[in-house]
């Protein structure tokens, strides 16, 4: 008998994973970065790699530019090569982070010529949207400070308030903004969005369609996401999550490979607070860099590690367990989550994807499908695809 209910099969059938495109093209530290036989030149061909795990695993129909790194003439076009491919463009992202004129400051700037140049390139991000119907613009902004004094960390707020107001206003229809937050780096001092609870005053300022995004990766040690993820949602603010693991600080790891439980967790409280119903906002991302480990097969494990853990978390019962939290039973309601922690769903999960048709082991799929040798024989010359190339 399958661990897994028809009805957990059919939500889990639901589930959406965005790919980053950057995923697909060479990624390392500031010590080094390693090139692969085969990676990327283009955004032509990391959108084929791309489709090479939504194919495998019918779990990632989406794949998310990062602006400029994929800057093209033609967006429609892109778009249309993309559904050739079984997949769609998805959240654009803004890069305010590789450019000069940002070294103080790129939306929270003090001189107005950097922030109307930042804010033109959002409205640029804007355009990509309308020309690839994309939903989400998600901002990440490097800006911050490295020395007590240096900036007024209230009048960088205010600036910051002042930007996102006017890129807001540029959105039409479906289109929502994200803003993305994170504890340090590049600078070490303050950070003008660090925490959730300030992406969370801005983008409840500007309107119902903006929303905070949430990389795991982007808190101090030992923070309890979850319970980050079970605020948010509840106050209906948690617009979408940048999965990745980390052992240290934004090491950018496979999703669930550090800490397989933390993901568990997270993905309970986003059944809990309804991000798996139909018309919830929550979108399911990958931000991810594979510095060492083969590209197509990391994003391959990434989504699975995702499914699995939602499938492990769907697996609670909520009713048990909220008999037991009210009753104080303690134990029985630790047990619950652990129960559903502890249940083997890669079998069930298997048969999810042979009745889709889709190959029981993705892993081995991918290893026995050629494609790796292939793409490493036809993408030679070029310039590979780098983060932040
Ligand atoms: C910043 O660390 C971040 O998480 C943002 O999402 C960027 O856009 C992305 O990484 C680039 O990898
Ligand atoms: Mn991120």
């Amino acid at each position: 008998m399958s661990t897994i209910d028809q009805p957990t099969l059919d939500i889990l059938a639901t589930q959406a994973i965005e790919l980053p495109s950057w995923a697909f093209g060479n990624a390392g530290t500031r010590f080094k970065v390693f090139s692969t036989p085969g990676t990327p030149r283009t955004i032509e061909e990391k959108l084929a790699d791309a489709a090479q795990v939504n194919a495998l695993t019918g779990l990632a129909p989406s794949v998310a530019l990062h602006i400029p790194w994929d800057l093209v003439d033609d967006y429609e076009a892109l778009s249309r090569y993309a559904q050739d491919l079984g997949v769609s463009l998805g959240t654009i992202n803004s890069n305010t982070f590789q450019d000069d004129d940002y070294k103080f400051g790129s939306l929270t700037h003090s001189d107005p010529r950097i922030r109307q140049k930042a804010i033109d390139h959002h409205f640029a991000c804007i355009d990509v949207m309308d020309a690839t119907g994309s939903q989400d613009l998600k901002i990440w902004l490097p800006d911050g400070t490295n020395y007590p004094g240096q900036g007024d960390i209230r009048g960088r707020q205010d600036r910051l308030a002042d930007s996102l107001e006017k890129i807001y206003a540029r959105l039409s229809g479906e289109q929502r903004l994200v803003l993305e937050y994170k504890i340090f780096e590049p600078y070490f001092y303050t950070m003008d969005v660090p925490d959730w609870g300030t992406s969370y005053a801005h983008v409840t300022q500007l309107g119902e369609r903006a929303f905070v995004c949430l990389d795991t990766g982007h808190h101090a040690p030992s923070t309890n996401i979850e319970f980050i993820v079970a605020q948010l949602l509840r106050l209906g603010r948690l617009g979408s999550f940048d999965f990745n693991s980390r052992f240290y600080a934004d090491d950018d790891l496979i999703v669930g490979a550090a800490d397989p439980f933390q993901l568990f967790r997270i993905l309970f409280e986003v059944v809990r607070g309804g991000g798996l119903e139909a018309g919830s906002p929550v979108r399911f991302m990958l931000d991810q860099c594979h510095n060492i480990e083969d590209k197509i097969p990391g994003q391959i494990r990434s989504v699975l590690n995702v499914q699995e853990m939602t499938a492990r978390a769907l697996l609670v019962d909520l009713d048990k367990l909220r008999d037991a939290q009210d009753s104080g039973d303690v134990l029985t309601a630790n047990g619950l989550f652990m129960d559903a922690f502890y249940t083997d769903v890669r079998p069930a999960l298997a048969g999810w994807r042979e009745e889709r048709g889709l190959p029981a082991d993705p892993m081995a799929a991918y290893a026995a499908s050629g494609y790796a040798a292939r793409i490493a024989d036809e993408r030679v010359g070029g310039t590979q695809a780098g983060w932040g190339a």
